[in-house]
Order: C-alpha cells, then structure tokens, then sequence
C-alpha cells in the first residue's frame, strides 16, 4: 500500500524518502557519500517541487478552461524570500518531510539553511508584493505577479572595521529549482528612435515607431502556492536578452564583434536591483528596467487574451492590474500604446479601458522618492510614449478647466509635466490620471496623502481614494518562523488562526493564565538562545538570552531615526559609567539593516552602531548589563530567525514619514511589545492592541508639522537638556572612535544645527518611554500578559485582510475553485 503511491506526488513518509534519493539520482546525477549538502538540498527542493506542479498545472487549466478574471500585480520587486520551508508548510507535509529526513541521516534545518533567497527587493515594498502573492494564492484568487528577475538582487552586506561593504548577490550561482523558463512566451520590447506619423487608407492618423534597439523579454515562472489549498499561482519574472532577429543588419555588415557589444549592451537591463529605496536618481537604465518589464507584462496579458479568445474590448473584465507605487506607472502610457498603435483601437475607447484596468498604490510622502524623468531622458528612450503623455496631459489639464476655472496655479501643479524649471515628466500624476482607484497604505499614510503629496488630485478625484492598510502573511512570519510559538497557540484554539488571524482572540482569556504565560516565556527564552547562539558565530559576542532584546531591524534611513536608538544606548551607557552601581534592566540593543551604497549618512549611522558596540561590550564595568550588536546582513532569512526572539519592537519613525511599516507587525505577531511614535500603521496597531500595551512617546506629525513651521531649533533642545548634551559630546569627543573628533561629525551636527527627522524634540519623551519598558520589564508576568494581549489582537494585520479589502473595493475578483483530477 505505501509503495502505491506515486513518486511525484505522494506524501508519506516511504514515498517521500524514495522521491527524494530519486531526485538525487536523477536529477543532480549524485549518489550519498558524493553529493554535497547542496545536491541533497537540490533533491529536497526537486522533491517539493514535484508536489506543486501538480497544482499549478490544475490550476492554470481552471483559470483557461474558465476565463478568470485575474490579478496582476506589477511590482519592480518581489523579496520572496527562501521558497522550501515555506513550500512544505502551505503543502502541509512539513512534518512527514522532517521525518523522512531524519530517517535518511539528514537534518531538515541544516538543508533549508543552505537556500539562497532571491533577494530581488529592497525592503518593505518588495516583501509586501510576496505577502501579498501568498494571501491571493490563499484566498483563491487567479493572479500573476509580474516584475524582473534581476541576476542580481540587493547586495549582500559585509561589516569591515564597523563600515557597511557591499558585495554582489550571485543567487543564481548553484541553479535556482523554484523556477521553470518559458521561450515559447518570450516578447520584444521597443527602445528609442523616432516615430513617423501618417494617414492610412481609411483616413485615420497611425503612428510607426521605429525604434533603435529591441531587447527581448524571456519569462522564468515561480509557482506561488497557497496555504493548504490547490490554487497555485504565478509569479513572472523577465530576464533580458538581446534580440537577433532585429540588428542583424549589424551581423551581415561585417561588424560581428560590434553587433555582439551591442547584444552585451541590452543583457545589462535586467543585470541588478537598485539598491536604493529612497531617492530617484533619474537614470536611463532604470526607466529602461521600468518600461521593459511593464511592456513585457502587458504583451503577456494580450497573449493570454487571445489565447482565451477573448475580445480586446473585454481587457479591463479579464485583468485588474495594480501598479506597486510608480515603478510600474509607463504602464498608463504602454497600455494606450499596444491598444491604439497595434491593436488600432481609437483613443476614447482605450482611454476607458486604461483607466478602468489600472490602479496605483503610493508608498511614500518623501518628497525626494517620487520618481521624475527629465523630458529629454525620457523622448530619447520612449519617443512615442512622450507623444502619448502629452495627449494625455492635454485631455486632462481641460478636465481641471471645467472643474476649476481660471486656476492657473493648480494647472501648473496638477501637469504630468513639471515646468517649474528642467522639464521631468512626474509619474505619480500619470499613476493618479491613468487609475480608477488611489490608496495609501496606512490610515495616516492616505489621509497625508489626501492633504499633502496629491492633495490637488484627491480634489480633482475624491472618489479615487482610499486607504488599504498593510499586512503580513502569518504562514511564513508565524507559521514558519516560529515554531513552538504555533503549537502553543494551536493547542490552545484550534488552526483556523492561521487563514482567519482575527481567531487570535481567543488568546485573550490566557493573558492572565499563568500556566500559559510560563509556556509562553519559556518558548520565547529558548528562541533568544537561539539568536544568542547565531550572533556568537556570527559576531563572536556573547549576549545574554535573561536580557531584554530590544530589535530595530529595517533599512538605515535617517528618517527611522537608527541613531535615536543609539542616543539611548550612550544615555545608558553614561548613567552607568557615573554610578556603576545603578540598578538597571540588562539589555541586549539588537540592529540590522541595509544602507543604499550612495547614502553616505546611513553608512556612517552603521559605523556609529559598531562603534559604540565595540566600546561598550568591551567594557568591563556595563558588559553584563548592556551589549549592542548589530547583525550583519539582514535579509528575509534572518528576518525569520529576528522576530520571534525580540522582546521590544522599535518603531521610532519621525511622525508622519513611515508610511506604514510592516515589521512592526511581524515582531508584534511574534510577541514583542512596541516602543513606538504614531506613525505609519503603528498608530492602528497601538488602536487595536490598547494604548495600555504599547508603549508611546514623540510628537504627532501635526506637531512636527507645526514645530517645522515656527522654526524649529534642535540646538535649544541640546543646551537644556544635560543628559542629551552629554551623550552628543561624548560622541563628538571621540570616545567611541579612537579619539577621532571628526568621524561622527556630520552626523552629529546635521543633529544640533538642522535636525530634519526632529531627533532632539524627541530625545526626552523616548528615554522616559525606554524607561517605562524597563520597569515593566521587571514584572515578567505583567510583561508576558501584555505580550499574549498584543499577539490576541494583532489579527487585522494579515495580508490575507488587506487582499479580501483591495478585492471588495478595487480589484472586484472573486475566488475559484480548483479541482484536482486524480
Ligand atoms: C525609485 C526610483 C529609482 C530607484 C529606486 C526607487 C525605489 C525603490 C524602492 C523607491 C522606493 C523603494 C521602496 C520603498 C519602500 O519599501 N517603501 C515602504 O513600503 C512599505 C510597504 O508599503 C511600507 O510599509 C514602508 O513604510 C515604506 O517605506
């Protein structure tokens, strides 16, 4: 009866193990006692695989057979993460696979460890596209995600002497197994030249773009597969290659070595991410990133409507594309495009669909992030989709003249076009024209964008608006990450928890039990030894797992204000040092993040980290009692082992620059209290977890806003408060760097003379609020019932919320069913 069941699909633990030495066999061509710890994690993953196809073949033959409507989700990044642990889980035979493992001599940690995650996204926004592709999956919801796939991702970081080093990320050095290539689905995409226009024989006006060069797009297909359901999604990265069909006037001249520069030349699009997740530098290279993977998506989707026989007209019924911030925004244009210059549809017509297809979601009120193409840059690349935005401009900007007569200056702002001096197209005013819908990404996010960055368009298009707070998927940040804390919750009501998190609840009434708030601590004790252990091997420091761990992991920005964090940790360090007896709450001040290359800022905010760490852990008279590490290479992987072994979450944003934040709740969800400003979606978690469970301090944005308006001057704050004095000038005396007076200078006096992200104003209130952390800390019980608390009422906070809201109010898809045959 065991030996019944198929080796491709099976999942007993007989079957499993058979598979498994099949695949080593056969498809890594090893043996045991040749193979490597990466042909056995090879195997492993083959194996999984093997269990997916299954459902992904079901599943598209549903969607074709049914013509579903689909999602597509346009995003420049998708942080998906490793794909095995997770595969198993939402497959469900994480256990049967465990076993077999063990059974073979092998341990299932070691082969998900040897995965190496493709890291193709900066942070936050990236990671929430894969949360997002988990819940759709989940929820049953056809949708493609469509990007790039970089060959190579965000850098992988190395500390040297406390400074940030860059190295590339060559994921794709041992193979990837998760992915499946598809030539047969390649497409062209066009770039610069010039267009001619013309009448044609029925006396309508056509446009020939005849372009300089033609990239191709090939497709590589990742199944995304749903939480213990049959739906197996897509996601669809593009890789570039150079098109031969279209230079080879270039091979017949003669010129082979000059045509194959040229092939090298266009390979380059789709090489590496951009680090950077702040400023937009305006570089060719990145608008070419941009317009490829879009043209290719939409090309893709027309494909896919022919296939199904679909009328062009019904495009805005079978796709519901969403545009992940502006990144993908030429899709405005390109969709006019292929509509009106390839498929001859006129403009009124296209316009409609367009704008019925499309929508945007803005993730940031930087100023300094909203992307703008200078005019030139931008005629030169994508000749013809210039002609169309300024058609689009025009058409629009009369829209504003009906609605606002003789309102020059909201013109002006409103324009794709900012003239204001070098000419840039803005592409958050072609996201905004182009969609029918508009959201923010927390509560505060959106209404700051409604009075702010697109106040003029929430006038000219209230309707447009509304807010999709984020979420996190708790299969993989619960689920997977943690364990023992899943048994435990499982044990107490049931598993519907993990697909309805609102069923967290039922926790509540355990927050008091003491029975269950010792299980609770002692889970979350052996997870911090876990930690401490990693961050021996890794940093050779020893931290204390009795210690409160206190995690600010996220990207170094001085907007996230890192070096508040570190205020707090020479405050400390300073009390200590004056009165060596003093009576504290041991801490363990954890960090990890990335800096973009060119930031030199968050760099040397890095360096200030290390350099306080270094002073600190070395001193005998604080070590036992305080240490500071900061975890080199933070990526989704560690990420996973981060959260649930904090005790405090900081989320210490100026007011109003987060625009939601989605690590604060993955650390909040693994039971970690929050020190927080009201910021971004920590002000809705601090509503839905009680503000007797969060701990609160800094000013509002509407004070910073008016603090910034008086004229603020941190050099006040500096002169009355001696603690915070103290702390400054031990930084700028050189004491935590070897005496040089220079170093952590700009740091320091962009903090006493400009301030932007208003750190002095809130110096004080931070410290009493770490105070109040520490206090309570003493009491583990009040601790741990504030902890159970906060996880029972975290259930807003699932991706799987946020999908079913941009499904009920936007996208309009309903679930399907898939029915496996066999
Ligand atoms: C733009 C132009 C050129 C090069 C790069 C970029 C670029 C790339 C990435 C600009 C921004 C990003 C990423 C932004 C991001 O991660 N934003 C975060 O999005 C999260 C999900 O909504 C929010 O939770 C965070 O608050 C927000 O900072």
């Amino acid at each position: 009866q065991v030996c019944s069941e198929d080796t491709r699909t099976g999942v007993l633990v007989e079957t499993l193990k058979r598979s498994f030495l099949n695949n080593l066999f056969y498809v890594q061509g090893k043996f045991p006692g040749i193979a490597t710890q990466n042909d056995y994690y090879m195997a492993l993953a083959y194996m999984v695989r093997d269990r997916l196809l299954h459902r992904w073949i079901g599943t598209a033959a549903t969607y074709t057979k049914q013509q579903t409507r689909t999602v597509a989700y346009l995003s420049a990044e998708f942080l998906m993460g490793p794909q095995l642990g997770n595969n198993l889980i939402n497959l469900g035979i994480y256990d049967q696979v465990n076993q077999a493992m063990s059974e073979l001599g092998f341990n299932l940690e070691d082969l998900l460890e040897q995965e190496e995650e493709p890291g193709l996204g900066n942070g936050g926004l990236g990671r929430l596209a894969a949360c997002y592709l988990d819940s759709m999956a989940t929820l049953g919801l056809a949708s493609i995600g469509y990007g790039i796939r970089y060959e190579f991702g965000i850098f992988d970081q190395d500390i040297r002497d406390g400074w940030q080093v860059e190295r590339t990320d060559k994921w794709l050095r041992y193979g990837n197994p998760w992915e499946v290539e598809r030539p047969e689905w390649s497409v062209e995409v066009k770039l610069g030249g010039h267009t001619e226009h013309y009448v044609d024989q029925t006396g309508r006006g056509r446009v020939n773009w005849i372009p300089y060069e033609v990239v191709q797009g090939i497709p590589f297909d990742t199944p995304i597969l749903g939480y213990r359901t049959n739906t197996a999604n897509t996601l669809r990265l593009w890789t570039a290659q150079a098109s031969e069909s279209f230079d080879f006037d270039a091979f017949n001249s003669g010129d082979y070595l000059g045509a194959v520069y040229e092939k090298m030349a266009s390979e380059n699009v789709s090489k590496v991410l951009y680090p950077n997740d702040d400023v937009s530098q305006g570089k060719r290279l990145r608008l070419t990133q941009q317009i490829f993977f879009v043209s290719c998506s939409l090309q893709d989707m027309f494909r896919i409507m022919k296939a199904q026989e679909i009328p062009l007209h019904q495009f805005a019924d079978k796709f519901a594309i969403q545009l992940n911030d502006t990144h993908p925004a030429i899709a405005v244009a390109e969709l006019m495009r292929l509509l009106i210059d390839e498929h001859s549809m006129d403009w009124d017509e296209a316009w409609g669909i367009t704008q019925r297809t499309l929508s945007y979601t803005n993730h940031t009120l930087l100023p300094e992030a909203l992307e703008r193409w200078p005019i030139d840059l931008f005629g030169n690349l994508l000749p013809r989709h210039l002609e169309i935005i300024y058609e689009i401009n025009h058409r629009f900007l009369d829209e504003v003249r009906i609605k606002f007569p003789d309102d020059e200056d909201r013109i002006s702002r409103l324009s794709l076009i900012d003239e204001s001096g070098e000419r840039y197209v803005r592409m958050a005013h072609l996201a905004c024209v182009g969609s029918h819908a508009i959201n923010g990404v927390a509560e505060l996010h959106t209404q700051l964008l409604k009075q702010d960055v697109l106040r003029d368009f929430a006038e000219m298009y209230p309707h447009k608006f509304s807010n999709k707070t984020n979420g996190v998927t708790p299969r993989r940040f619960i689920a997977l990450s943690n364990p023992p804390l899943t048994q435990l919750i499982t044990d107490k009501i049931g598993d519907r928890w993990l697909t309805q998190l609102e069923d967290l609840r039922q926790l509540e009434p355990y927050a008091e039990d003491l029975e269950f708030q010792h299980q609770w601590q002692s889970i979350k004790r052996a997870t911090k030894a876990s930690l401490a252990a990693y961050i021996y091997k890794q940093n050779g420091i020893s931290v204390n797992p009795d210690s409160m761990f206190g995690i600010q992991a996220k990207r170094i920005h001085e907007y996230k204000r890192q070096h508040l964090n570190v205020l707090y940790i020479i405050t400390l360090y300073n009390r200590l040092k004056a009165n060596p007896d003093l009576d504290i709450t041991p801490r363990t001040f954890l960090f990890g993040g990335k800096a973009a290359p060119g930031y030199f800022m968050a760099k040397l905010m890095i360096k200030l980290i290390n350099s306080v760490g270094e002073v600190v852990n070395r001193d005998p008279e604080v070590r036992d009692r305080l240490k500071v590490v900061f975890l080199k290479d933070y990526n989704v992987k560690l990420a996973q082992r981060v959260y649930p072994a904090a005790d405090l979450s900081e989320q210490i944003s100026t007011a109003g620059k987060e625009a939601s934040g989605t690590g604060n709740m993955k650390f909040a969800l693994n039971g970690a209290l929050t020190i927080g400003t009201l910021d971004g979606a920590n002000i809705e978690i601090r509503e839905e977890v009680g503000a007797e469970n969060f701990f609160l301090f800094g000013l509002t944005a509407q004070e910073v806003y008016d603090l910034r308006g008086q004229g603020y001057c941190p050099r006040d704050y500096y002169d009355s408060n001696p603690e915070l004095k103290l702390a400054l000038d031990r930084i700028n005396s050189g004491f935590f760097s070897h005496g040089d007076t220079d170093l952590f200078k700009p740091l320091t006096d962009s903090l006493i003379y400009h301030d932007p992200f208003f750190l002095l104003a809130d110096y004080q209130s931070y410290i009493e609020a770490q105070e109040r952390v520490s206090q309570l800390y003493q009491d583990q019980s009040a601790w741990t019932r504030m902890a159970i608390l906060n996880v029972a009422r975290m259930g807003k906070f699932s991706s799987d919320r946020s999908i079913q809201d941009y499904c009920d109010e936007i996208w309009h898809v309903d679930p399907v069913k898939i029915e496996l045959s066999n």
